[in-house]
């Protein structure tokens, strides 16, 4: 990056996209192809992978960020102390399931929460078919996330990617799920140098190399772009609200005009037409018993009426 023969801001200031970052450390991408290892320049400032970034040099090969521009939205899990980011500007969540490890289908439906009250895209991938033997027990815990509509796309990242990447044409593509499910394998199938590029990235911001710990964005074709991120074991809605937690099990609602009070909550009410229709089998029994725990682990008592 060439030093700036003026202090004078506006000339020396150049927009970029954060393709990683981990702390106040991140890589941008500038608008004419350079990735620069830069800092925040305050302590407040927390630059997030897939930021649009205004920057200024710092000397020799790295950069200073100097603003954040507005962000059309940021994707994040929340504990009850601590939020994670994974990115922001994204237009799809790609959910990485595999057939072994097996689907755990509570952080399955934690992620459509999230996605659904960030209002983006979703595809859910069930990864590693060809692992044959382990496919009709995956593909029987995705049935009732495809009976809600949901896509399923099944590939093995070792044979072929083609089946994803008519998916990613057009968005921003965020990839999520546990550890192991193969989430930097469908990268590396996807972005032939993204090895060397992570390699190189992992060094500038401290973090190691075996799996992911910070999200990396790539360019996959003009237009679409996809970011590999860290594995989840948990993903915590804290803050989320009840409504938000409701339209994560929109199968609830034609039986919910049933229930006798207008603001039934589904959790022990008296004639809770819900829960009658779990009981008959119109509504699988798991799906009542994780809205129930999602909802008393996430939603403070007072804040359970809509
Ligand atoms: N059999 C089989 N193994 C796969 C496939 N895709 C990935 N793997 C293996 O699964 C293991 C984990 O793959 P990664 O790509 O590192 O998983 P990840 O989701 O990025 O994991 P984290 O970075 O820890 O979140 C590796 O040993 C891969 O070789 C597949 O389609 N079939
Ligand atoms: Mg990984
Ligand atoms: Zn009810």
């Amino acid at each position: 990056m060439a030093k700036p023969g003026t202090t004078n801001a506006p000339t020396e200031a150049w927009s970029g996209t954060v393709v990683a970052a981990y702390g106040r450390r991140c890589i941008v991408q500038t608008d004419d192809g350079k990735r620069i290892p830069c800092q925040a320049s305050s302590r407040h400032m927390h630059p997030v992978c897939g930021d649009r970034v205004s920057i200024a040099s710092a000397g020799t090969d790295s950069g200073r960020v100097l603003s954040i521009s507005d962000r059309k939205n940021l994707f994040s899990r929340s504990g009850s102390t601590r939020t994670k980011h994974f990115a922001a500007n994204i237009s799809q969540l790609a959910i990485i399931t595999a057939c072994e490890p097996p689907v755990d289908d509570d952080l399955l439906a934690r992620m459509l929460i999230g996605a659904t009250a960030a209002g983006l895209e979703v595809v859910v991938i069930l990864n590693k078919s060809d692992l044959s033997d382990r496919l009709p027990a995956a593909r029987a815990a995705l049935a009732p996330f495809r009976d809600l509509g949901h896509r399923v796309i099944e590939m093995s990242a070792r044979e072929d990617v083609s089946a994803l990447r008519s998916a990613l044409d057009g968005h921003r593509t965020l990839l999520i799920g546990q550890s192991g499910m193969g989430k930097s394998t469908i990268v590396n199938r996807l972005v032939p140098d993204a090895n060397v590029r992570t390699a190189e990235i992992s060094r500038w911001l401290g973090t190691g190399k075996q799996t992911t710990t910070a999200s990396h964005l790539y360019s996959v074709g003009p237009g679409s772009e996809i970011i590999d991120s860290p594995g989840v074991s948990r993903f915590g809605l804290a803050g989320m609200g009840a409504e938000a937690i409701q339209h994560g099990f929109p199968e609830f609602i034609a039986h919910a005009s049933g229930c006798r009070f207008a603001d039934c909550m589904h959790l022990s009410e008296p004639q809770c037409a819900v829960t009658a229709a779990a009981e008959s089998g119109l509504v699988h029994p798991r799906r009542l018993a994780l809205y129930r725990r999602i909802l008393e682990n996430e939603v403070p008592a007072r804040g359970r009426r809509n």
